[in-house]
């Protein structure tokens, strides 16, 4: 896709009805222009009504990325610099796992339409069918296990970021890897990783995020997709382009120490401090109030007993 046709979807996703002669003032080209542009995104499979005196209106997105389409939009410098692109695997995870243990260098990006054995985390079923976006990252960060946490957190707020960019909508983290949009989940994070004792030789960051896929009755009244968030289909790769951007932007502030930065961000896209909360670990179950992070993106929640941190949980707001 050229500059001016990723202009000219963002303008149909921007409006409900637009012009041709809006869009061709606003992008400064020709009527006709705008027109041969429309029949190339048709082509593409962007679903676009004209009406006579309302102009276009944008119905659907494509039901599937491509490659090629990702190179043309994406502007981040390491990251996806590799791509695999597969109609379906069982999770890109896994996939990336494979990779990274022959050496695919970091940044490598794995995307898959649809994924038939999307994994949450502790072996837990993630729901991933096509129109979705499922994407892992292979990185191999100079950290310590400790730190994992840290990268967690760096897709978390591209991911709120990304959302931020693309679409009218206000997501919200909530520890540990969750992105919600009124208080609905709508992207999950996997980090897995593969250590060394104080080394990390290789770390994936898996992200499913609903975009314009249908979710199953089970999850509809925890889940969302941004599709029905914003009442219209979101382009899926100018979200992804966006979220790259973003992490690759908060890895470097990781790789550079700079671990004020990521945690105040975090903080600021997080609905979880300030909030009380009942977290359940492996061990326990807490309630109190989550006040801060720890060190390591740890929660701290305080309560009668005093302030605890917690390593990893579910949290529920109360
Ligand atoms: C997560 O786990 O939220 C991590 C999800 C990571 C998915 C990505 S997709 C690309 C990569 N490849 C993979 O195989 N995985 C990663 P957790 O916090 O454990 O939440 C799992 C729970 O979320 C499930 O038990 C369901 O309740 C719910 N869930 C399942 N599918 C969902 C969906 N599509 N949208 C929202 N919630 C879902």
């Amino acid at each position: 896709m050229t500059q001016t046709i990723i202009d000219i979807v963002e303008l149909l996703k921007k409006y409900d009805w637009i012009s041709g002669e809006s869009i061709a003032s606003q992008l400064h080209i020709s009527r006709t222009a705008v027109w041969k542009h429309i029949q190339q995104l048709k082509k593409k499979g962007y679903q676009i009504t004209a009406k006579p005196n309302q102009g276009y209106h944008l119905s659907k997105t494509p039901d599937t990325i491509t490659t090629e389409e990702i190179k043309q939009v994406i502007k981040t410098k390491h990251f996806a610099s590799s791509i695999h692109h597969l109609p379906s695997v069982s999770s890109t995870n896994d996939y990336a796992k494979i990779l990274a243990k022959k050496g695919e260098p970091e940044g490598t990006l794995i995307i898959a339409d649809k994924q038939t054995g999307g994994r949450g985390r502790k072996q837990r079923k993630w729901i991933s069918p096509e129109q979705g976006l499922w994407f892992s990252l292979i990185l191999r960060p100079k950290i310590t296990p400790n730190d994992a946490m840290l990268t967690t957190m760096c897709a978390a707020c591209a991911v709120t970021k990304g959302i931020f960019e693309q679409t009218p909508l206000k997501p919200s983290i909530k520890w540990p890897n969750d992105i919600l949009i009124n208080n609905k989940k709508v992207c999950g994070i996997l980090t897995e990783l593969s250590a060394e004792i104080d080394e990390i030789t290789y770390l994936i960051i898996g992200i499913g995020i609903n975009v314009n896929n249908e979710i199953p009755n089970e999850l509809k009244g925890k889940s969302t997709t941004l599709k029905q968030e914003c009442k219209k289909p979101v382009d899926s790769v100018l979200l992804l382009s966006s979220i790259l951007s973003s992490f690759e932007h908060f890895y470097q502030k990781l790789t550079d120490k700079d671990i004020l930065t990521i945690k105040d961000t975090w903080r600021s896209y997080s609905s979880t401090i300030g909030s009380k909360v009942t977290v359940e670990t492996e061990k326990e179950v807490v309630t109190g109030i989550a006040v801060d992070l720890g060190e390591h993106g740890e929660l701290i929640i305080k309560n009668n007993q005093g302030e605890k941190k917690i390593l990893t949980g579910d949290i529920s707001y109360l």
